[in-house]
């Protein structure tokens, strides 16, 4: 079965262990996380192969990096960069119910993401380049490489997915809509979240834009949290019900989800199939903490039909 390849920007993340302001937490786990890098950790536990490209800097957290994403059986094409460190985010819950996340990124070694990166034995083996709107967001360079990775991808054959995933943090839907929009036209599956949707179509209501998006053969996922999902594919409309569960922590839920669409459409599935099991895997990722940590494998899926509850 042909793999993924996607690129971007893995960090150190700090997870505060309590809810409070930042000012007063001081107890914090440390882990990684990265949206693209998120996805090739899904379709490895989901049985499929992937490959993760990114730079780190020279030091501990890039080592981390590479070490998580290679236990997790993700071939990652590592670039340590001795001239910048490894970005790192903060995941606070300055109330209970509400997660913040403060960057520190700027100029980081993962921003430095360049053309140049795109190694000569990076597609090989490759059936779909997926990508984000988060590394354009990183530095010109870094959309650069998003581009040539397209055209590259394109060139050969490979499918391309592209999944919105704005930033208000990193730059302004004005700024981002345009480059969203040029990604989307160069892409054969978009996925995007409801309000995500708005920035890449100029229609009425959420069916109206992921139709308008569909025109010239796209695939269009809209992802709707705890609403499911609805697709337009081959032109065909696909409405999936959300699977019931009482989430712990949504962030990577969106990354799991993809995840599950990607590697069963790898693995010849039809559309209907595939978001059966985007919408599951997502599910199952919001019941842990963590923005990987939780993501299924494949028979991690069964347990949200399990009927007791405990299993022995
Ligand atoms: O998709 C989950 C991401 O929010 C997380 O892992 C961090 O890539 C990330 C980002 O840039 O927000």
């Amino acid at each position: 079965m042909p793999g993924l390849l996607t690129l971007g920007e893995t960090m150190g993340l700090f997870r505060a262990e309590r809810p409070g302001s930042l000012a007063h937490t001081d107890e914090f786990r440390l882990g990684i996380g990265g949206a693209e890098s998120n996805v090739a950790i899904g379709v490895a536990r989901l049985g499929g192969s992937s490959r993760w490209l990114g730079r780190v800097g020279a030091d501990g957290l890039g080592d981390r990096i590479r070490r998580e994403l290679r236990a997790e059986g993700v071939d990652a094409r590592v670039i340590e960069d001795g001239e910048a460190a490894t970005g790192l985010m903060i995941k606070s819950r300055p109330v209970p119910a509400l997660a913040k996340v403060d960057y520190l990124r700027a100029g980081s070694a993962g921003s430095r993401l360049r053309p140049e990166d795109l190694m000569p034995d990076l597609f090989d083996g490759i059936g779909v380049l997926h990508v984000t709107g988060i590394t354009p967001a990183l530095s010109a360079s870094a959309a650069e490489t998003v581009f040539a990775a397209i055209t590259a991808a394109r060139a050969r054959g490979i499918r391309v997915s592209f999944d919105v995933n704005h930033r208000a943090a990193l730059w302004s839907a004005e700024e981002a809509a345009p480059v969203y929009q040029e990604i989307a036209a160069l892409s054969d599956v978009v996925f995007a979240g409801e309000d995500e949707a708005a920035l890449l179509a100029d229609a009425r209501s959420m069916p109206e834009r992921a139709r308008a998006l569909s025109h010239g053969g796209r695939d269009i996922v809209i992802k709707r949290g705890e609403h499911g999902a609805y697709a337009v594919v081959g032109g065909i409309e696909i409405v999936v019900p959300a699977v019931p569960v009482a989430p712990v922590d949504t962030v990577g839920a969106g990354d799991a989800f993809v995840a599950g669409f990607l590697v069963e459409a790898l693995a010849g599935l039809d559309a209907s199939a595939a978001l059966q099991t985007a919408v599951r895997a997502g599910a199952f990722a919001c019941l842990g903490l963590g923005d990987w940590e939780s993501l299924p494998h494949r028979r991690d899926l069964d347990l949200l039909d399990a009927a007791d509850p405990v299993i022995r």
